[in-house]
Formats: structure tokens, sequence, C-alpha cells
């Protein structure tokens, strides 16, 4: 009798314990990416009212995180923490080493710590913290939930320095809450890139203002024929500093010599007068699509080309003989690398299918000493290996394995954005109510299964300078088709970017993804809920 009463005591106090209100344990929070390593210790953590954060180490670089993660929980909470002597949450930095992304996080029953070597390691420790606490903190709302934290520890470093996402602001005109918005999200999944493709055929997106008729005339429509816009230097800046707040550089793409024809409507002095007929690709266009125009047998008519509007492409070339091709292009990187801290501008150099190959050459050739001139590395499609590459120049793999064999074989690192896996634009599949599939129908599975290191042939971990999901925007016009074809998609590539092969795993993803899914929620997202996860 004594011993059964022993049973059912152990039986009760057992399950006492599990109703205990520590919820999930950290390992089932749902972080994504997916940390390196994470243990559970029995216990919660509550933010309340009263927590505050206490730096240590320079606060000139740690205040600006502290009132970032204020603003962050201050809607949902209603609390107002600040930063105190003594606090809960302690953010210390270890070290002082700007490249080092890695940090701990300590979550115990009274302190929160996160340690790294470089605030950016803070930033993303916070980032962890953040998607540890219930779903609900994101929220713009106030919500009456217990702040409850499980207790452990996190170890965590990204596998690729770069990570990134593109947003064609070209297609359709993005604007800018727009595009914070996007800043927002990247920022929560410890991206760390974001490029912006801003010029096209059908659009020149960026104030360039010893060319001003480029985005007066260039950026005056879109695909389909909408008002558009186009970005001040000013709001360029904004959106710089907007992003670098979250340990985030803007990439800015002037993407030549093909996919310039809003430039080459703006000034008619510098097109080759290949000029498109009011949309209509079946007399001029088709004949010379996909071929190598010849020149000489043409009659140059240096005057401005249509404006345009169609999503067809290849069509449009610089002309690579023209000294003034290279004073407009030296203009517009000057002004551009003024006005852009990060290290990189991209100058596309993707199907220019109508500049003859050993002019495309010469071209890219002379496009990267005037970036080299301005103090920039470039980046460009990989088409541009083709051409000789300077030292520490990026190819961006898309399409072509041979191409981005090229640069590995002249010493040059790969930016790995594989069309048939990071692809935002993609349909998810026939279904999908926009985007393209040339490529390849990318469900969120698809997304998620691969891995750079061995995705291409030819191309090894040593190679690899990092990933980038771009999202084109032919199809996109809004913030509601932008978040269909993003969400849950951006979340996968994310993964693929910052944790290691060894630690990816579609069925904890598939668990995982469903806490961000409501954390979108409460944020006001509304994501793909595609039936691969059950939500
Ligand atoms: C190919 S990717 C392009 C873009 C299109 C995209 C649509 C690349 C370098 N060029 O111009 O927008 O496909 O998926």
């Amino acid at each position: 009798m004594k011993k059964f009463n022993v049973i059912i005591a152990l039986i009760f106090s057992s399950f006492i314990y599990s109703c205990q209100p520590s919820g999930p344990a950290l390992e089932d929070r749902g972080i994504i990416p997916i940390p390196s390593q994470v243990s559970s210790s029995n216990g919660t953590f509550e933010l309340m009212s009263s927590s505050a954060i206490q730096l240590v180490g320079d606060q000139a670089s740690l205040s600006p995180i502290a009132t970032y993660f204020a603003d962050q929980v201050s809607q949902s909470t209603g609390f107002d923490i600040q930063v105190a002597e003594t606090g809960n949450l302690v953010f210390e930095l270890t070290g002082n080493n700007p490249s080092d992304e890695s940090y701990q996080l300590e979550i115990e029953k009274e302190q929160v710590k996160i340690t790294a070597n470089s605030p950016a390691g803070i930033f993303y420790g916070v980032q962890t913290l953040l998607q540890v606490f219930p779903a609900e903190i994101l929220s713009n709302e106030r919500k009456s939930v217990a702040w409850l934290a499980p207790t452990g520890s996190i170890t965590d470093s990204p596998e690729y320095g770069y990570r990134g996402a593109m947003l064609d602001v070209a297609r359709h005109f993005i604007g800018m809450e727009d595009v914070k918005h996007f800043i927002d999200q990247m920022a929560h999944l410890k991206l760390n890139h974001f490029h912006l493709h801003l010029t096209d055929d059908q659009g020149w997106r960026i104030e360039i203002k010893s060319w001003p008729r480029l985005t007066e005339i260039g950026g005056s429509t879109e695909v389909g024929g909408g008002e558009s816009g186009f970005f001040t230097q000013e709001d360029y800046q904004e959106i710089v500093r907007y992003a670098a707040e979250r340990f985030i550089t803007i990439v800015p793409e002037i993407d030549m010599p093909g996919h310039t024809n809003a430039a080459l409507a703006s000034y008619g002095e510098l097109n080759p007068g290949i000029n498109l007929p009011d949309g209509d690709l079946s007399t001029v266009n088709k004949p010379v699509h996909g071929s190598e125009i010849d020149f000489s047998s043409k009659m140059i008519i240096r005057e401005p080309a249509e404006l345009y509007t169609g999503t067809e492409v290849g069509f449009s070339t610089f002309d690579t003989d023209l000294d003034l091709t290279y004073q407009f292009i030296d203009d517009v990187v000057r002004e551009l690398s003024e006005i852009t801290p990060g290290p990189y501008i991209h100058i596309g150099g993707d199907e220019s299918h109508v500049t003859r190959k050993d002019d495309y050459v010469v071209f890219v050739e002379k496009v990267q000493e005037i970036v080299q001139k301005y103090g920039k590395t470039s980046i460009g499609w990989d088409e541009i290996a083709t051409a000789k590459l300077l030292s520490g120049n990026i190819a961006q793999f898309w399409a072509d394995e041979e191409n981005a064999g090229l640069a590995v074989g002249q010493g040059n690192k790969i930016l790995m954005s594989p069309a048939k896996k990071a692809y935002l634009d993609m349909q998810y599949d026939s279904t999908s109510r926009i985007g393209l599939h040339w490529a390849a129908y990318i469900e969120l599975d698809s997304a998620y299964l691969w891995d750079p290191a061995s995705y291409a042939s030819g191309i090894s971990k040593s190679d690899i300078f990092g990933v980038e999901a771009p999202l084109w925007t032919e199809t996109v016009e809004n913030r509601a088709d932008i978040e269909y074809l993003v969400f849950p998609r951006l979340a996968a590539l994310a993964e693929v970017a910052w944790s290691p092969a060894s630690t990816r795993d579609w069925v904890s993803f598939q668990a995982r993804i469903k806490e961000l899914g409501k954390s979108w929620e409460n944020q006001g997202i509304d994501f793909y809920r595609t039936s691969k996860v059950n939500w």
C-alpha cells in the first residue's frame, strides 16, 4: 500500500511538474535560422515592466541596439524598457571584432545575457531572444500574455558572411514604407545584405543629379504602365541608414549594358538606335532577341528609345564603343558611391543578348575599373565571368554553372542565387496567383532542401562568398504580393545561409516555421500558407 502511494505521488508530482508554466523548452521555441547549439535548463525568465537593459562595453555602439530591442517589444508588452546601471537584460561586448557575427545567449531565471565580440553579434542575439518569447512579442497591439522565455543557453555563428535578399524596385517601383518593412523582416532572419535592383528596361529608380532625366523620364513608368516612382538620393540615404541600424549593408545595382532601356529612353545620345516600337516586340526586337546584333550594318540614330512597360528582356544595350557611355557610367558610379557606405556596387551584366560578345567583355572590364576607381568592389551576374574579373570581385550565380566555373577559375568568389532554389519570384506551384516559373516551381521544401556548397559542380564551400534570395517584380505590385512570395520562403533561404548543412533538417524546420508563422500573423504579414506545413 505504501509503495502504491509512493508511485501515485510520483506520477502526480511529475504531472504537476510537467504543468509548470515553463511552456516549451528552448529547443522547441522555433528559432530560425537554427542556432549552432541550444541547451535547455528547467525554468523560465519573465520580461516585466521593471526589466531594464544593462550595457557592458562601448555604449555608443550598444545603446542603439538597446533602443531597438525596447522599440520592438514596446507595443505588445506596453513596457517602456530603459537602459540602466544594472538590469536583468545584459548586453555585453566581450571583444572588438566587427566581422565576428557570433553570439552567446544565456537565459537564466533572473537574467538574460547576450555576449558577442561585435555589435552585430549582440544584434543577432537580440533577434534570437525575440524569437524565444511568445510570438505575440512582435505584435503592434497590446497583448496580455506572460512574457516568458525558457531558460537555457545558445551558442551561435553564421556559416556564410554574406546573407542577402534582393528586391527589384525597377519592374514595379516599391516605395519607402514597403522597403523598410522588407528590411525589418530581413533583420529578424539575420540577413545582412540588401541588394536593390535599381535600374532595368522598365524603370530607373535612383536619382542621379548630373543626369536628371534618368528619373524624370526613366522613372516615370513601370511594368503595365503604372505611375511608379523613384528614390531621391535623400530617400536612398534614409534606406541606407535604416538598414545600417539593423546591421544590413545596401548593395545598389545598376544593371548594364543590357536591361538599360529606361536610361536609353531618358538620353537619346546614349542610344545605339535599337528603338522599341511601342512595346511591340514582334518587329524590331524578336529577330535580334537572343542573337548578337551587328551594329555595323545598322544606321545608328541616336534618339531616345520608347519607354517600355512589357516584361520581355534582352533587347537593349549601351553602346560599348561610345566614350559618352563611360562618362555616363562614371558619373552614375561616382554619385552612387558617395551615398553608399557599403563596399559593393552591383554592375548587373545579365542577359545582354544584343551586345556583341567581345564588346560585352570590353565593357565589363571598363566598368569594373570605374567601380574600383571609386573604391568599391564589383558584383555582377554570372555572365560577367566571361570577362577578366578584377581580384576580389564577385560573380552572382543565377543560371549558368559554366560562367560560375569561369569565375572560380579566375580565383573569384561566387554569390549563390540559383534560380531553381533561391528565386523568390518563382511560383510555389501551378496554382500560385502570381510569380513566374521559367526556372522552376519552388515549394517551401525545395527552397529549403539544398546546400550552396554542393549545389553546382565545380563550386565548393571555399569558393562561396554567400547566399542571396532575389525577388524580381514583373508580377509583384504591392506589399501583399511581396508577402505572398517572400514568406515563408525567405526563412528557408535564411537558414540555408546561416546554418551549416549539419544542423539543418526539414522536419525540424517544418515544426519551427509554425512559430514564425504565428509571429508573422501577429505582425500582420499575410504569408503563403503552404500545405507543406501544418500551420
Ligand atoms: C532573369 S536573374 C533575370 C531578370 C528577371 C528574372 C525573372 C537575372 C540576372 N535576370 O531580369 O527579372 O529572370 O525571374
